[in-house]
């Protein structure tokens, strides 16, 4: 599973291995009047049988057990931000269970989706605390889960950043919803709290400043470019994060930051609409699309919902031109 910090190995890039694979399209429906999220969240108790033992049903009184309260609370902000926001129910539309699991293994330095369901681990407790601290990091967790549903972007090279990117773009919604901050206001950082006080960084990555969150003798430095000009080839194996997902995924990132501090106010109201139509749209981005395309498809979006010449259009052209992304 997940490798240790050690060595100066890349946090970001494990080569944890998806089981995700990309469900049918499913026929969404609107958010029926009465819905709540249908939350469950279960204590692996260490090992890794999933999910492990049932803790917290929706509706449930809080356990008294921080990870399952966290892992709870934050699945809610995330079925919230895509049902009052985007009228989406759950992360298939129709609904879909939220499932998670915590106290994953011994010293699990890590969280994912696995294609069905969250999984968290408890951190080493030397440089990793849990991974439910930061309820972006659920976000990002279960925004995989969205993604497997809508656009279905293949884990590897630069769709795979943009799958990367998108989980930060949601889960970074999450927060600032949460905090209830604008665009001007967020700090932009994913995993603010996953690292312990003996780490020399903030959080696991910025998208205001994408390789910037940590520079650690042990951890290395964080390895984000924020622009098409530190771009980083590697093979695409898991051994190199399948491409480095989670390394150019800073590009797509600071394209979407720069784009919501342009328009200001709620960066889910204009621009994070503009990322939901784009992943949404049946047809609109193919699995393997590279970030070329997919700014192109997010300029679809942006002129059909807010029209030609918009000041969304503009700021968006902006934003990828300033990334170095010619869509
Ligand atoms: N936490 C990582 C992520 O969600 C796990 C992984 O590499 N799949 O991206
Ligand atoms: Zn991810």
């Amino acid at each position: 599973q997940g490798r240790r910090p050690s060595g100066g190995q890349a946090i970001v890039a494990w080569p944890l291995q998806s089981r995700a694979q990309s469900a049918p399209a499913p026929t969404e429906r609107a958010v029926p009047a009465d819905a709540t999220p249908q939350r469950s969240v279960h204590d692996a108790q260490h090992g890794t049988t999933l999910p492990g033992v049932l803790v917290r049903e929706e509706g449930g009184q809080a356990s008294g057990d921080t990870a399952v309260d966290q892992a709870y609370d934050g699945l809610g902000a995330t079925w919230h931000l895509l049902a009052e926001v985007f009228g989406r129910d759950s992360l298939d539309g129709q609904g879909l269970p939220l499932v998670g699991s915590v106290h994953y293994a011994q010293s699990y330095d890590n969280a994912f989706w696995d294609g069905e369901q969250m999984v968290f681990g408890d951190g080493d407790g030397i440089y990793f605390n849990g991974f439910t601290q930061s309820v972006d990091v659920i976000g990002h967790e279960l925004a995989h889960g969205l993604t497997q549903y809508t656009a279905g972007l293949t884990y590897v090279g630069q769709s795979g950043a943009l799958n990367e990117s998108a989980s930060d773009v949601w889960g970074s919604m999450v927060r600032q919803r949460v905090l209830g901050q604008t665009a001007e206001e967020a700090d932009w950082l994913i995993g603010v709290g996953v690292f312990t006080d003996k780490v020399q960084g903030v959080a696991l990555r910025s998208m205001a400043a994408p390789g910037t969150a940590y520079d650690d003798p042990v951890l290395g430095k964080d390895p984000q470019p924020a622009t098409m000009a530190g771009y980083v080839v590697l093979p695409h194996d898991a051994d190199n994060d399948n491409g480095g997902v989670h390394i150019n995924s800073g590009i797509p990132n600071h394209a979407f930051y720069l784009f919501a501090t342009a328009l200001g106010g709620h960066s889910w109201e204009r621009a994070g609409q503009v990322w939901y139509d784009t992943m949404t749209t049946r047809g609109l981005v193919p699995r393997d699309v590279s970030f070329a395309g997919f700014a192109a498809a997010t300029l679809v979006s942006a002129t059909t919902r807010y029209g030609e010449g918009s000041e969304v259009e503009s700021a968006l052209r902006s934003a990828w031109d300033q990334v170095g992304v010619d869509p």
